[in-house]
């Protein structure tokens, strides 16, 4: 049965193509500096939002019910099965190489944890065959710790430990099945892992039992051979008013702070670094600097709304920046580029879910192209090293390698005491260079 009878595989038909449901940038064999572009790019489509978003929001009921051909709306074994032949359609129309999920997405829950098991087990079962017959693979999978109300009050920072074996009980079926489809990464997103109010939180007994869950879970996947990696992914706020995992920069102190930096990497998501009060690019550019860029939540908030509106990249000069800093870190190992993004409530038709998707990934497609022009020219990275030049030799090079004391530069000082001579930061013409890779 087809579930998407009105759209047809989406083809590369060039730049010159006005079609929407074709890619005039995205050639996924094509090489760009040295690499398949879909080698670079790793595009995943995600299960939540695609398959079990309904556009519903605060103020408003679902707009979007019938997903596919077939869907009944309801959450039966069944309608599940049908779902994952639906997606596995999509995935498949698109061209897209990985996909990925939440356990809760794609199997409904039973009334007792063993129910809830076999029905993971069931459906997965079918994953695989699917993953089989089409060669679609999974990026990662993910235990929801978050939607159920037994985790109002956190999963692993839950103040009630019979809450926090239950959210162990999930992480080890979550992983499990990773593992059977051959998955390249968990993710630990904390959603509900920080606090309403400080008064009745402790803080650091909260951040301890975190990290104590991401080192059973990494014991577990040594145990059993998993070759995934393990990924966290920053988020400040929404749901809590304060999320540990708050940005890269918090999440990596939090890593070092109990010896997980060599065991976990991040899953940046732009439109999370925004409500961090950061730019869109901020987080991926310092993770991938850090070495610590697992994979990417590809998406973006609006600039008008202040909330996590998981909007697909549609923007040229993002998908640039996004994808110099890929380029610039030698490109994902077993992270990608993940659509952790929806359609609006008001976007109600199914061929809707396939245009907005074709659109970012040749909008990051173009991103590539173009970022691969800019760091292969190197007019960018030699004005980058020009500015830092001074740390090359001299008295900034002993300072870098650790040669220096503060009794040293003193005497440095006093020895030559001119002003520094003012520099230019040049930001109008890095931005005025940037342009010329865009057009
Ligand atoms: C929610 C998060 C979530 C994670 C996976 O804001 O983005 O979807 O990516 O749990
Ligand atoms: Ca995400
Ligand atoms: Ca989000």
């Amino acid at each position: 049965m087809e579930f998407f009878p009105e759209v047809a595989k989406v083809e590369y038909a060039g730049p010159e193509s006005r079609d929407v449901l074709a890619y005039r940038w995205y050639n996924k064999e094509e090489v760009v500096m040295g690499k398949k572009m879909k080698e670079w790019l790793r595009f995943s489509v995600c299960f939540w939002h695609t398959f079990r978003g309904n556009g519903s929001d605060p103020f408003g009921k679902p707009t979007i019910t019938h997903r596919f051909a077939g869907d009944d709306g309801s959450d039966t074994m069944e309608n599940a099965l049908r779902r994952v032949e639906a997606a596995f359609e999509l995935f498949v129309k698109l061209g897209v190489e990985f996909y990925s999920f939440h356990d809760v997405d794609v199997a409904p829950e039973g009334k007792t944890l063993k129910e809830t098991n076999e029905n993971l087990d069931k459906i997965t079962d079918r994953m695989l065959e699917l993953q089989q017959e089409t060669g679609v693979k999974l990026l990662w999978g993910t235990a929801n710790l978050f939607s159920h109300p037994r985790y109002m009050n956190g999963g692993s920072t839950n103040p009630d430990p019979k809450v926090f074996v239950r959210a162990a009980a999930q992480v080890k079926k979550a992983i499990d099945v990773t593992h059977k489809l051959g998955g390249e990464g968990f993710v630990f997103w904390g959603g509900r892992e920080g606090y309403m109010h400080i008064l009745n939180t402790d803080m650091v007994r909260e951040m301890n039992h975190y990290a104590k869950m991401l080192k059973m879970a990494i014991a577990y996947k040594k145990k059993i051979g998993f070759g995934g990696q393990i990924l966290v992914e920053p988020k400040p706020r929404e749901p809590m008013k304060h999320q540990y995992d708050y940005d890269v920069q918090t999440v990596i102190g939090f890593l070092r702070q109990h010896g997980l930096e060599n065991e976990v990497s991040l899953n940046v998501e732009p439109n999370h670094t925004q409500l961090a009060g950061h730019e869109f690019e901020h987080d991926v550019v310092l993770a991938a600097q850090l070495g610590m860029l697992g994979s990417v939540d590809a998406n973006t908030g609006s600039e008008s709304l202040g909330w996590d509106t998981d909007e697909f990249i549609t923007d040229q000069t993002r998908a640039t920046v996004l994808c110099k800093a890929i380029i610039e870190m030698g490109g994902f190992v077993q992270g990608g580029l993940n659509f952790d993004a929806k359609v609006r409530r008001e976007s109600t038709d199914p061929e809707d879910l396939f245009i907005a998707h074709v659109a970012s990934i040749d909008a990051l497609a173009k991103g590539l192209r173009n970022a691969s022009q800019l760091v292969s020219d190197g007019r960018m990275r030699k004005m980058l090293q020009d500015r830092y030049a001074g740390w090359d030799e001299g008295i900034g090079q002993k300072i870098e390698i650790g040669e220096t004391s503060l009794e040293d530069l003193e005497a440095h000082c006093l020895q030559d005491d001119t002003e520094p001579v003012k520099t230019s930061a040049k930001q109008e013409k890095f931005l005025a260079v940037l342009n010329h890779y865009i057009s």
